[in-house]
Parts: structure tokens; sequence; C-alpha cells
């Protein structure tokens, strides 16, 4: 008889490498600086690494800590317009802790597929 083995992923639980800055903390603008980074989505909290590149050690390894965290919670996230940035495919991140992130990839469909797990995540992730 065949045993089948399901792994169960929550539809918000997403990782890869992003481009990410933040252009506002606390409410107050701050100067952009796109780094890549190792981005996990986990329950409701966005986290970013230092970009390490696919394969190579990741949370608990040597090499790779989380740099950064934010709660998804209470927040929002739409497509940046185009004064928030030049470039294409952008999703501008609000916290409810007014943090602003910008996030991007060159690849739509990458990029399509953040957006609907961070959309995911906001509306399911309620405050308790
Ligand atoms: O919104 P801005 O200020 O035009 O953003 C650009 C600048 O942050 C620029 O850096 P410096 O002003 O430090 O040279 C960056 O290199 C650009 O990538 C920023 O614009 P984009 O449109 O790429 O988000």
């Amino acid at each position: 008889m065949m045993t089948s083995l399901f792994v169960s992923l929550q539809p918000s639980e997403k990782c890869g490498i992003l481009n990410v800055t933040k252009i506002t903390e606390h409410g107050k603008k701050v100067r952009k600086n796109w780094t890549s980074s190792w981005t996990v989505l986990q329950g409701s909290l966005l986290i970013f690494a230092k970009g390490q590149g696919v394969g190579t050690s990741w949370f608990g390894g040597s090499q790779s800590k989380p740099e950064f965290t934010v709660d998804l919670r209470g927040g929002s996230i739409e497509w940046a317009s185009k004064d928030k940035s030049s470039k294409k495919h952008v999703i501008e991140v609000k916290t409810h802790q007014s943090t602003e992130l910008l996030i991007q990839s060159e690849n739509d469909g990458v990029i399509n597929d953040w957006y609907r797990a961070l959309m995911d995540t906001i509306s399911t992730h309620a405050w308790e």
C-alpha cells in the first residue's frame, strides 16, 4: 500500500530573493538603499536577511541572519506608483508602524506571486 506524504505549506509562507529598500521609518522619510535580500514570509512576519544567493546557508546557518523584520498585521500593500520608483514590478509595503518599504523583482511572475502571498497574509492575519 502506498503511503502519501503531505507537506502542508501555508499560502502565506514563502521565500526568495528580492530587492528591497526602506523609504520611511516610523513616519520619517529615509534615503533609499536598494539591496538584494533573502526574503521570508512566515506567518504575519516578513523577514529580510542579507542576500546570500540561492543554495547557501539560510537562517540558523553561520552565514546568514535576519537583518530586518516587519509585522504585516494591520499593514497594507499596493503596486508602487511611478513617483515612488523608476523600477518596474515594485510593491509598496506599509506597516502599521508607518514604516514603508519597496520590494522589487525584475521577474513579473516572481513579484506577482509575492503580491498574492502578501495580500493573503494581510487579509488572514488580523490582530488577535
Ligand atoms: O526616489 P529616488 O530618490 O529618485 O531614488 C533613487 C535614489 O535613491 C538613487 O540613489 P542616490 O540618490 O543615492 O544616487 C538610487 O540609486 C536609485 O535606485 C533610486 O531610484 P529608484 O527609482 O531606482 O527606486
